[in-house]
């Protein structure tokens, strides 16, 4: 019935396949299909607005015509069910018309976000071999046509680049609608949806395939606990490529129910609170930095933001003391979210107490996301007890796209998970997130791979050694602190040299070092591996406050 199980990727084993269907959780919808639905039953209502320069706003009959009439151009030049297409673009109205041009064709988003630059996107064109790659001209002072032209030239996969604005010498996405023709391919719903970007330990981001039924599934999970219908106006303020913001319940999940999805060109609390008054919006999701500078600007505000009910608050750790404070600052509700792009999601429930809103991350979506709570050796930790979280369920991957050998060490042999986190479960299933095992570090909500960084850095001639650690900063949860040995008799450098170094190969700008210090060894564990801990600790002596950026 479908092109999946694919041979890009591991899916769920025939009877969790049907035990899934027949507990109704993927009930055969797709991307496609959902908005044709939404568009037949209320054809009139606003779908996207999206504010500027100039206000736009598409109804769901208008957002469904789009979406077909780019679908055909876009498969009139060549476009096929199972290519790969990138997608960088902001949160503008254009994201969600190709995307969802690209969900009816059956080719796959990939999910770039617009701070990526050169070395990611042409690692994201290459390993995919996608045939198409979709831009803004220039986005936040930033020339996204040469970007485009220099990573085509090095790309034989790439045939066309889509840029919304002035094309260059590209192609302009307003040229590609044209009128529908049946092509007589259907994407089956346990077909492969779009790819979106794993947080990554490793030197280059995986990639999460998600098929329309696993998805859907959490956004009409999403919905009903987070209370999203039709009369849901949700602000789209992180970027709309991150997995938060599009499925938690996110602009898709929003669509999914028939609400309206206002999308904010930044997340800045004066743009975002004038949109907040001027387009009712009633709930939207931040990380805990946004978080904290909404909470600091929302009581002095002169915008009216009585209309906001919920904020969804995750991406990272919140902290206590900053979650009791969100509430009386904006006049709304919140709820943390505990999510990941690999599947499982946790979110606090609108009828939890006070305290469990305010000191957990939530409980799973689904009575079947499965928890184990383990210890090094992958035993159950007695009930209560720390240790590292391990799922398996309806909207959780089996493995990557192509990445047999980083899935032999990602999943259990029976399919679970490795989260990379660190948690403990109360009785009442919520989980606390208190730490990670994983050599992440999460840049508020960014995750940024230290083996990225450390090959960057470790290419230069004067570098003998690298070990890039996060360190503890209350305004962003952490940064990132490189400590760099340099070669006998090499030239010194200075901080500012290594952080050039980085931001001229190319990579996005949250990845650049915010911290270098240079040393003469690093601590040793035991076994003579670097200890990264020892590291952290090191440069931990308390929580160090840098100014938002
Ligand atoms: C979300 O997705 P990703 O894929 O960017 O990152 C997932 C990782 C988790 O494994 C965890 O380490 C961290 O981000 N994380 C949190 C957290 N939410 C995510 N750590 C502590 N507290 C939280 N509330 O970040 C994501 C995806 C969907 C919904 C929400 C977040």
């Amino acid at each position: 019935m479908s092109a999946f199980p694919s041979p890009d990727a591991p899916t769920w084993p025939d009877e969790f396949a049907e035990r899934y269907r027949a507990a109704g959780h993927w009930r055969g919808e797709t991307f496609g299909g959902v908005l044709r639905e939404r568009a037949a039953a209320h054809p009139d209502r606003v779908a996207i607005v999206d504010p500027g320069p100039e206000r736009r706003e598409w109804t769901y009959g208008e957002l469904d015509v789009r979406a077909s009439r780019m679908a055909a151009g876009l498969a009139a030049r060549g476009i096929s069910p199972g290519d790969r297409v990138v997608v960088q673009l902001p949160n503008i109205a254009e994201f969600v018309e190709v995307v969802f041009a690209l969900f009816r064709i059956g080719a796959l988003p990939v999910y770039a976000l617009p701070a990526h630059r050169e070395t990611e996107i042409e690692y994201f064109c290459s390993f995919t071999e996608a045939v198409a790659y979709v831009i803004p001209d220039r986005h936040a002072g930033f020339d996204h046509l040469a970007l485009a032209s220099k990573v085509k030239a090095r790309t034989p996969s790439l045939r066309h680049v889509f840029v919304v604005g002035s094309p260059g010498g590209h192609t302009a996405l307003s040229e590609v609608p044209c009128d529908p023709v049946d092509t007589g391919h259907e994407p089956a719903p346990d077909d492969l949806a779009f790819l979106q970007l794993s947080g990554g330990t490793t030197g280059v981001p995986k990639l999460i395939p998600r098929t329309h039924d696993d998805y859907i599934y959490s956004l009409r999970g999403s919905d009903e606990i987070c209370g999203v219908d039709g009369d849901t106006r949700f602000l789209v303020v992180l970027p709309a490529a991150h997995n938060f913001p599009m499925s938690s319940p996110g602009w898709l999940g929003v669509l999914y129910a028939g609400g309206t999805v206002v999308m904010c060109p930044s997340p800045d609390p004066a743009t975002a609170f004038a949109l907040v008054e001027s387009e009712r919006v009633t709930m939207t999701g931040l990380v805990p930095p946004l978080a904290l500078v909404w909470t600091e600007a929302g009581p002095g505000t002169a915008h009216d933001l009585s209309s906001l009910e919920l904020v969804l608050v995750g991406g990272a750790k919140y902290s206590e003391s900053a979650a009791r404070r969100l509430e009386p600052a904006l006049g709304c509700r919140l709820m943390q979210v505990f999510g990941m792009a690999e599947g499982l999601v946790n979110y606090t429930r609108l009828d939890d107490d006070h305290e469990t809103v305010v000191t957990t991350q939530g409980r799973p979506i689904s009575e079947d996301d499965e928890i184990r709570v383990v210890d090094d050796a992958d035993e159950d930790v007695p009930e209560g007890g720390f240790g590292h979280l391990l799922t398996r369920g309806p909207y959780t991957i089996r493995g990557y796209w192509r990445a047999p050998e980083h899935d032999a060490r990602a999943f259990t042999d029976d399919g679970f998970y490795r989260t990379g986190d660190i948690v403990r479960r109360l009785p009442t299933g919520h989980l606390v997130v208190e730490g990670r095992a994983k050599d992440q570090i999460n840049r508020g909500g960014e995750k940024v791979a230290p083996e990225e960084l450390e090959n960057i850095i470790l290419a230069h001639p004067s570098v003998h050694d690298v070990c890039v650690v996060g360190v503890a900063d209350a305004y962003l949860g952490e940064r990132t602190l490189a400590y760099v040995i340099l070669r006998e008799g090499a030239e010194a450098l200075k901080p500012a040299a290594v952080k050039r170094l980085v931001r001229e190969r190319g990579v996005a700008a949250y990845k650049i070092p915010d911290l270098v210090e240079f040393v003469e060894a690093f601590p040793q564990t035991g076994i003579g591996k670097v200890s990264k801990k020892g590291l952290r600790t090191e440069a931990l002596p308390g929580p160090a406050a840098s100014a938002p950026r």
